[in-house]
């Protein structure tokens, strides 16, 4: 590693998580999820460095290998998890950039440990990365580490990516460290964002707040140019192929179907939180029992709820919530034998996943705001065989790539989102048909390799001379 690595992969998390080994040791496995099976092979390839915290405070360790990769662990102490992670990163940046949903925390000493742990970031990349190597920054905690590696480092090509959204200009403006973190970005050459209307967002806060320069969705900042680019994320479809090919997991989905007396199956999968639209979804799907268009035994709700920053109090008082809404919902028009939802609070291997899929007649993905949701485009690779129907939220960024064939929703709308709850569980095999292969197409056809390929290329892509913006603008 003497000469360093053309390709440095930064994100808050090492993509490994810690398993216990056949020898009772511990060892390592590589997490789950499209990011990092889209981004290991390219790793390998380019003999890419990835560096990330480990998953324990207080915790020291050495680079080492795992699965091809080369992994640089970034400390961080049980302090900076506590106000750097839980704090400034999940209780004042999620729900600021997510339509304020939830209130946003500003708390001094929070910010002041996101500045210091971004800087651990950027020093220990500034140490491993080559001679002009590429450099690929992940998501809101890190949001300062390009400006301050390119300090250390303006030899390098630095990439960043937002994978939650980035919200307007009426409401990023209230947070009191708005300069630093717009600052922060402009330091990579390209911003990439999953929707237009993202980068847009951030090109005008550019010109509002730091008067810099702008031709469409070019920033002229200092002597540079900042590109400000979409690229929607999506899945693996070949990994999910395989999975839903597996005889394994076709058995695992008849047998949960006859596990809930093959009644209708609605289905969410979420991490438990405020921002997914848990409880409209649970409430709306309640109201058609009240109402006497759903009958206990005739349809079922399964929400998997996978346990998510569970120090964070917010998250504490959502899981209250969610539970005290499901008891509520069996008690009232459950039977014995019969409930109405079934609520798991746990984590679910992948093929686990997969055969929910393929048993759910509905998928019901309602957020309130969401960067992309894969959830939905997984539920979409998963059935190859056109059934089954998606209800899905037009706050999810996947809304407009799957326009043609979701039954679109505003979660906030409960009886419209009753309605639409109806209308795809009476949606006959034709209709499902036609509107899966509509969804498939743009899934499989955008799948991860290629938001990854669209990126990394565009970054590679030799910057444009800075010519002069058309005007000077206010
Ligand atoms: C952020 C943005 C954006 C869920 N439960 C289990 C499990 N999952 C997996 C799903 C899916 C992933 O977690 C969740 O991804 P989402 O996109 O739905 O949501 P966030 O976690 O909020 O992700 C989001 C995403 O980043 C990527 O850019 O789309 O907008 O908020 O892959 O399958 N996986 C396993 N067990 C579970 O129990 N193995």
């Amino acid at each position: 590693m003497s000469r360093g690595s053309e390709f440095v992969v930064v994100a808050n998390r090492l993509p490994v998580d810690r398993i216990e080994g056949e020898d009772g040791e511990p060892a390592w496995r590589r997490s789950p999820g499209g990011l990092v099976s889209a981004i290991a092979p390219l790793m390998r390839r380019r003999e890419g460095t990835w560096i990330g915290w480990a998953g324990a405070p207080d915790e020291v360790l050495e680079p080492f290998e795992e699965d091809g990769m080369h992994l640089v662990p970034v400390q961080q102490t049980a302090e900076e998890v506590e106000l750097y992670y839980e704090g400034f990163s999940n209780a004042t940046l999620w729900p600021l950039y997510h339509d304020v949903v939830a209130h946003p925390v500003y708390d001094r000493a929070m910010w002041d440990a996101y500045v210091r742990v971004n800087e651990r970031f950027a020093e220990a990349t500034a140490k491993v990365a080559a001679q002009d190597a590429m450099v690929w920054v992940q998501d809101y905690q890190l949001q300062l580490v390009p400006a301050m590696l390119r300090r250390l480092r303006p030899d390098l090509r630095i990439g960043f990516f937002l994978h939650i959204p980035f919200p307007p200009l009426e409401l990023f403006w209230q947070l009191p460290w708005r300069r630093q973190i717009l600052e922060g970005l402009l330091g990579a050459d390209l911003v990439g964002f999953q929707l237009q209307g993202a980068a847009q967002n951030f090109v005008r806060l550019c010109r509002r707040l730091l008067e810099a320069r702008y031709n469409r969705q070019d920033v002229f900042w200092g002597d540079r140019v900042v590109r400000a680019r979409s690229f929607p994320i999506s899945v693996d479809v070949h990994e999910l192929n395989d999975l839903v090919n597996r005889p394994d997991v076709r058995e695992r989905a008849e047998e949960i179907r006859t596990d809930l007396g093959d009644a209708t199956i609605c289905l969410g999968v979420d991490r438990l939180d405020y921002t997914k639209g848990i409880a409209q979804r649970l409430q709306a799907f309640g109201e058609l029992f009240e109402d006497g268009h759903l009958k206990p035994g005739q349809a079922v709700f399964v929400q998997i709820a996978t346990p998510s920053r569970e120090r964070v109090e917010q998250y504490q008082l959502l899981r209250e919530e969610i539970e005290q809404q499901v008891g509520r919902i069996n008690g009232e028009y459950g039977e014995i034998g019969f409930p109405v939802v079934h609520y798991m609070h746990s984590s679910y291997d992948r093929a686990e996943l997969a055969a929910l899929y393929l048993a759910a007649d509905v998928m019901v993905v309602t957020p309130l705001r969401d960067g992309m949701n894969l959830v939905a485009k997984e539920y979409v690779a998963c059935r190859g065989d056109l059934r089954g129907a998606l209800v899905l939220s037009e706050f999810a960024g996947a809304a407009g790539e799957l326009k043609r064939g979701a039954f679109q929703v505003n979660p906030y709308d409960i009886d419209g989102l009753k309605d639409t709850l109806l209308a795809a569980l009476n949606a006959g095999p034709p209709e499902q048909a036609r509107r899966m292969r509509a969804m498939r197409r743009r899934v499989t056809e955008h799948d991860v390799d290629r938001w990854a390929h669209d990126f990394l290329s565009e970054l590679e892509r030799p910057a444009q001379p800075a010519e002069q913006p058309p005007a000077t603008l206010q």
